[in-house]
């Protein structure tokens, strides 16, 4: 081999075999899951409002709004995160929605 490391070359190199051109960062963007909540007919709205308030740190008047929308529309977006954020929300409104014996339902949908 041309160069002391186990790995063939890749790109251009010099005539000592040296590589003469920086190589591409291998970093990629990490995966997004949307969370995602669904309508049903038995949990409060006023509960719904406080599990955005509180598990996603949305102000009273956007907790509000987002739950109208899944009421109206029959799912609404919580809000986008990487997998175990997402995953972790998730746990946490399907916990407290057990605790308190509401059907509430909660999902992840990749972006
Ligand atoms: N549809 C429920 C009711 O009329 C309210 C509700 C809103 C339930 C949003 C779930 O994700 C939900 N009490």
């Amino acid at each position: 081999m041309a160069n002391d490391n186990d790995k063939p070359m890749v790109g251009p190199t010099d005539d000592r075999g040296l590589a003469v051109e920086e190589a591409k960062p291998k970093l990629k963007k990490p995966p997004l899951f949307r969370v995602v909540l669904l309508n049903d007919d038995y949990t409060p709205m006023e509960f719904v409002v406080q599990v955005l308030e509180t598990v996603f740190s949305m102000e009273r008047p956007k907790a509000t709004r987002i739950m109208l929308e899944v009421h109206t529309q029959g799912k609404g977006v919580c809000g986008v995160f990487t997998y175990e954020i997402a995953e972790t929300k998730v746990a946490q409104v399907s916990a407290f929605a057990e605790q308190h014996q509401h059907p509430l339902l909660c999902t992840l949908e990749e972006v």
